[in-house]
């Protein structure tokens, strides 16, 4: 492992990690794998098996398999008594799974998140455990002459192919896992070809568990794996996290047997900070916003609009902290910002840094990619501040995913509603201000899934989360969520 004082990882034995199908490690069909690099060095961390279509098919027959079978047959209590139970086990695990995720897509071991007890992805678990024994349908009230009554059921909607990016890796395992065992529905899950380490882990539990075999599969691969997922007429659901781009590709994939999709994508957020905000609270609480997980993270509120009055002191104040905060190794516990995923987004990263530059921002703060000693290794880009941001600039309307910020002067509460909703995304918007009656009235008119007042990236497994516009559909997290696994199906009884 690249840095002293790491323990060791048995995971990481040398030998190719498999696919998990009906509850079995297998190889891909085509006998392919492909390596998974550790950004902060650049050094292969290990080889995984590379899934096709073939391993779709199989994947989804166990899945059906254990739908028809085994899981059908649980009681909501035996799915929430399992679900528990691997709470319990990714909590007893958790720091080897954060080594692994650190190893694999570089997010640091030392950051803040991993300072919530219990963990976060545990606690995911055990909120839609609860859900499990509390799904329930209506007994409903007709106008039909008779002695007609009518009733509903909620049904899982079945399989679920769940594509996720690699910007979290355990979290996005795990989100997607809970709302499918709480419903009864199975699942495949493939992860993103950046980072599978963490959810093969995750997949081994499952069986240390016993959960059935087949409910939940594990594919990793590029994205044919998921494309053949997503058009796979075995599949009822498509939960996807990634890119706006994939996104409209899963839709266009959905139609042939018209599956059930939600859709969580990109994002360009905006972060408005009034002159009458506590700038102590609001400059460390805008720049986390931006540059937790290297910039990676889809609601980042990476558009900060400032009132002009504060605007010069919160450029300098914000440059400050994006200066102080320590850029390294991911597994180095003093760590704040890793490296960036890997070497196709340094080049992305580090592209949209030139780009800002030419279209005349003025950079307060970082601006390139570090290079120093060790560093040269890996993917990192320094924390980087561009003031004097024009609404117009690709660099202020693209999703850069990348710890870059942008910085833009406004001079009213409606002309900033207005920019910050100028975009196609519709993810997340924070507000700082002292004046509680603006606040609410710039909460409702953002046009964003989630508006944090004060605060900024907050989560909990009772508060919904998903976006507006091209940031997608459906929700995740909280009672909404579960809708989007189930069906209702209406009965009607005539009683005479
Ligand atoms: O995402 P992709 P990538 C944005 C961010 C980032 C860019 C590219 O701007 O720089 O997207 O990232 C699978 N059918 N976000 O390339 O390609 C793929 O294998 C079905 C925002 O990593 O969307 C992976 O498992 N699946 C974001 C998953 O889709 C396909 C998070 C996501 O990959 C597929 C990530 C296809 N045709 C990136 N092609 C957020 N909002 O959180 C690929 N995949």
């Amino acid at each position: 492992l690249s840095h002293p004082g790491t323990p060791a990882l048995p995971f990481l034995d040398g030998r190719p990690k498999k696919l998990l199908i009906g509850g079995r490690w297998e190889e891909a069909a085509s006998g392919r794998t492909f390596p998974s690099v550790n950004p902060s060095t650049g050094e292969t961390v290990a080889e995984l098996a590379e899934a096709g279509s073939e391993d779709a098919d199989r994947a989804v027959a166990a899945a059906r398999a254990a739908f028809e079978g085994p899981w059908r047959r649980l009681t909501p209590r035996d799915r929430q008594a399992l679900m528990w139970a691997l709470a319990d086990a990714v909590q007893e695990h958790y720091e080897e799974l954060q080594l692994l995720e650190a190893l694999d897509m570089g997010a640091p071991i030392g950051k803040q998140r991993s300072g919530r007890t219990p963990p976060w992805e545990a606690e995911v678990l055990r909120y839609f455990a609860g859900w499990a024994t509390k799904i329930h349908g209506e007994t409903l009230q007709n106008s039909i002459p008779g002695s007609v009554f009518s009733y509903t059921l909620k049904e899982p909607v079945g399989v679920v192919a769940a594509i996720v990016p690699w910007n979290r890796p355990i979290s996005n395992a795990i989100w997607k896992m809970a709302p499918v065992l709480a419903t009864g529905c199975t699942m495949v899950l493939k992860p993103a070809e950046e980072a599978g380490l963490a959810a093969l882990r995750i997949g081994e539990l499952l069986t240390e568990i016993g959960l059935p075999d087949g409910v939940v599969n594990i594919l990793t691969g590029y994205g044919e794996a998921g494309a053949a997922l997503s058009g796979h007429p075995g599949v009822d659901k498509v939960a996807f996290t990634g890119s706006t781009e994939v996104g409209r590709r899963i839709v266009e994939a959905s139609a042939g047997n018209l599956k059930r999709v939600s859709l969580e994508l990109g994002g360009k957020s905006p972060d408005v900070v009034f002159a009458d905000a506590d700038l102590s609270r609001a400059i460390p609480g805008a720049a986390w916003g931006v540059f937790s997980n290297s910039g990676q993270i889809c609601c980042a509120g990476t558009r900060i609009f400032v009132e002009r009055p504060v605007y010069d002191e919160f450029v300098e104040g914000v440059s400050k902290f994006a200066d102080g905060l320590k850029v390294g190794d991911s597994l180095d516990r003093t760590t704040k910002i890793g490296p960036v995923v890997s070497a196709e987004q340094l080049e992305r990263v580090t592209g949209y840094l030139d780009l800002g530059r030419e279209e005349g921002a003025r950079t307060t703060a970082g601006g390139r990619r570090l290079e120093d000693g060790d560093l040269a290794k890996g993917y990192f880009v320094a924390p980087t501040v561009f003031a004097d941001v024009r609404d117009d600039m690709r660099v202020a309307q693209e999703e850069i995913f990348g710890p870059v910020a942008c910085v833009l002067p406004f001079d009213s509460l409606e002309e900033v509603a207005a920019r910050s909703n100028d975009t196609s995304f519709g993810l997340s918007g924070g507000i700082w201000t002292r004046d509680v009656g603006k606040a609410h009235r710039l909460a409702q008119e953002l046009q964003t899934g989630t508006v944090w007042v004060n605060t900024m990236l907050l989560f909990d497994p009772a508060v919904p989360f998903g976006g507006y516009k091209a940031s997608g559909y459906g929700r995740e997290m909280g009672q909404h969520s579960l809708d989007e696994y189930l069906n209702v199906k209406s009965v009607w009884i005539d009683t005479a």
